[in-house]
């Protein structure tokens, strides 16, 4: 008779607990805990569960064969050696995902945390912060707290009542927004669901939120794990390579293509195919435009980067895009903003070859699919395009392109002349304020090439899509999947957890910051130093300016009074001290008004070892244009307004542009 195999009592929470804390990630050799720890914010729905399996984990690692023994006093609380997994107390629970989302991008989706919340708002508060890693494609695993399985206390406070259904709770909320969803109602059942959630996050082609709904009264229950469950597991994360006939397809177009482009996405960071890149880049002569998640893919200085391509991109990537015969697109999803609206080629025959590890993004723009890991495929690609070269005259012209942006970044980071005569400049006169560009250019010109700047929202990602030069492929850390307000901080927080050897740099709007700026405390209490530069204009430039080129004028956008007079949000600037609320909350502050006290101010917050918050009042009207670009944003078909009739007119000239890659 075989023996049975040996088992383990623990609650739920438990084994959960136990189980996260022994699973790893491999790629090329190397390997690291998948979890870098657990965020959360307990009510009653995680508190007895979770809450209790986090305080209670042992430190060694391993699964022990007893349950956990019961906890005497402080004292020999204090004694117990660091937890597998630590936890750290956020101050929004979606401000936690953001975290754990920039944590794992930062890890180029290595590890990440996961995160704990009661049930109802606190696990809805979760769901932005899904929303954006899934879109993303970043993991991040989430457990939020659900309503009683057993049902008998039922309604519960904060419970979604449905008269069709009692399988309903506030967590079905996450399907659409997650790569696996599962609810435990029998504590067992994590036995399958687990492998199936790790599986998910540590694929790159399906990775995203990850959520397992955890009804508060199954996290408490005790079950007979089989111990096999606690042991270490590696998740190999592999690089496939891609079809071979479809690859000497892609060669043969490649060495039949005259401007030929590469559009470098963030797979090629994810995959750590950067010198992948610039190899396949210096034999061919392709010079390469990237995406916001993609910048830094082939970092400045490079003769062939031509920088942010698209509806925010450089006029060199732009002109170059416009013009291609081929291009080849290296994982990206190629979302509006990368191909300007469709409108970005407009070559009659481009064509476009897409190597991707999602065969979903594969196939977009009728390309020829190369599914695979990016660095291999690239590594594999190359011999096969040997002695192929752009011409000489095309290179001329990529240099020429790159030379005369230079100078475009230059003048623009030394301040834009503001047109007094301008609609807006009327309406809104201002004293001097410095630019949010000047803030740029300062940053880049003092920041080391390992620093990185965080971003997610507002007028900044378009700037710096277009100004900064990433010299590193880690120093750019851009949200703009979802690009959501309040990711900033959070964001930042996360970057730093995950590279704490590096400065961190976050840059963030007033409005943005009004919308999340809590987590200061939280790195305030972990003592985790990050700066942040908070640029102040009187609310929302980014809509404010697309709101005039919709015709509306900046309606609803500015942080002012409302006028007794005209009733709108257009009276007297509002007493509020954005300094003195990030003061409140534990940060380091510094006004800055002056590009001299700016740069002052920088120096005092790179010497302090706490986190820091530069508030600088910015000139809203002096923003950078497009270049060769543009978005669609469909303006009011019909209007009593001569500005939106006028709007309107120009918005279905530049759709015709728009092509359907079939
Ligand atoms: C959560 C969220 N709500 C709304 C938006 C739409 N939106 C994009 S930018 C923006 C204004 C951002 O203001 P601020 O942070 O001050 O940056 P600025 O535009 O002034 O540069 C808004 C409302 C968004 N991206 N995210
Ligand atoms: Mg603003």
């Amino acid at each position: 008779m075989t023996p049975s195999p040996p088992r383990v009592r623990l609650t739920m929470a438990q084994a959960l607990v136990r189980f996260l804390a022994q699973q790893r990630t491999a790629r090329d050799g190397r390997e690291q805990a998948l979890f870098g720890g657990v965020f959360g914010i307990f009510g009653h729905g995680n508190v007895a569960g979770i809450g209790e399996a986090l305080q209670a984990q042992r430190t060694d690692g391993t699964a022990e064969a007893a349950p956990y023994a019961p906890r005497t006093d402080g004292a020999a609380r204090a004694a117990t050696r660091e937890p597998a997994l630590r936890y750290y107390l956020a101050r929004n629970e979606q401000a936690m995902v953001h975290t754990a989302a920039a944590y794992a991008k930062m890890h180029n989706r290595l590890r990440t945390f996961a995160c704990t919340s009661s049930i109802g708002p606190g696990a809805t508060n979760m769901i932005t912060g899904a929303a954006g890693a899934t879109i993303n494609r970043v993991p991040v695993l989430l457990l939020p707290g659900d309503i009683f399985a057993g049902r008998r206390p039922a309604p519960v406070l904060q419970q979604l009542e449905s008269s069709l259904s009692q399988d309903v709770s506030v967590n079905d909320c996450f399907k659409p927004i997650s790569r696996y969803w599962d609810r435990i109602n029998r504590p067992e059942q994590i036995i399958t669901a687990l492998p199936e959630a790790m599986r998910v996050l540590t694929s790159p082609a399906q990775t995203g939120a990850v959520t397992l709904a955890l009804p508060q009264d199954v996290q408490v229950e005790a079950y007979d794990y089989p111990a096999a469950l606690f042991e270490p597991r590696v998740w190999t994360i592999a690089r496939p390579r891609a079809d071979r006939d479809r690859l000497q397809e892609a060669a043969r177009l490649i060495r039949a293509s005259r401007r030929p482009l590469v559009v470098a996405g963030g797979g090629v960071i994810y995959s750590e195919a950067t010198d992948a890149l610039r190899r396949f880049a210096d034999a061919t002569g392709i010079a390469v435009g990237e995406t916001q998640a993609g910048k830094g893919a082939l970092p400045d200085p490079h003769p062939l980067s031509v920088g942010g391509v698209g509806a925010t991109g450089t006029s060199a990537a732009n002109l170059l895009a416009r013009d291609a015969d081929l291009v080849l697109v290296v994982g990206s999803r190629l979302s509006d903003f990368t191909t300007a609206s469709k409108t970005a080629f407009q070559h009659e025959h481009v064509r476009f070859i897409a190597v991707n590890i999602a065969e979903v993004d594969a196939a977009k723009h009728a390309a020829l699919p190369l599914v695979g890991d990016a660095r291999a495929v690239l590594d594999e690609l190359l011999p096969l395009v040997a002695g192929y070269h752009v011409s000489a005259e095309y290179t001329e012209s990529i240099a020429a392109s790159q030379a005369l942006w230079r100078t475009e970044v230059d003048r623009v980071c030394a301040g834009l002349s503001r047109d007094p005569q301008s609609e807006s400049a009327i309406r809104n006169p201002q004293p001097a304020l410095i630019q949010q560009a000047q803030i740029i250019g300062l940053l880049q010109e003092t920041l080391a090439p390992t620093d990185v700047i965080v971003c997610a929202a507002g007028s900044l990602p378009g700037d710096l899509h277009k100004l900064w030069r990433a010299r590193d492929p880690k120093g750019y850390h851009m949200e703009y999947g979802y690009s959501c307000m309040g990711y900033e901080i959070a964001g930042g927080l996360g970057v730093k957890m995950a590279a704490p050897d590096r400065n961190v740099y976050v840059l963030v709007g007033d409005g943005s910051y009004l919308m999340m700026a809590q987590e200061i405390v939280t790195a305030v209490q972990e003592g985790i130093k990050i700066t942040i530069i908070l640029l102040d204009n009187d609310g929302f430039a980014s809509i404010g300016g697309l709101s005039e080129s919709v015709g509306s004028g900046g309606f609803g956008t500015r942080y002012r009074h409302r006028h007794p007079a005209t009733g709108d949000l257009d009276g007297d600037s509002l007493p509020v001290d954005l300094a003195v609320n990030a003061a409140s909350l534990g940060a380091r502050v510094w006004r800055a008004e002056t590009v001299a006290s700016f740069r002052e101010a920088l120096a005092a917050a790179n010497a302090d070892t706490r986190t820091s918050v530069i508030v600088v009042p910015v000139d809203r009207e002096a923003r950078v244009s497009g270049y060769e670009s543009w978005w669609d944003v469909p303006v009011a078909e019909v209007s009593t307004f001569p500005e939106v009739q006028r709007a309107r007119a120009a918005y279905e000239t530049a759709r015709r542009k728009g092509r359907d890659f079939l």
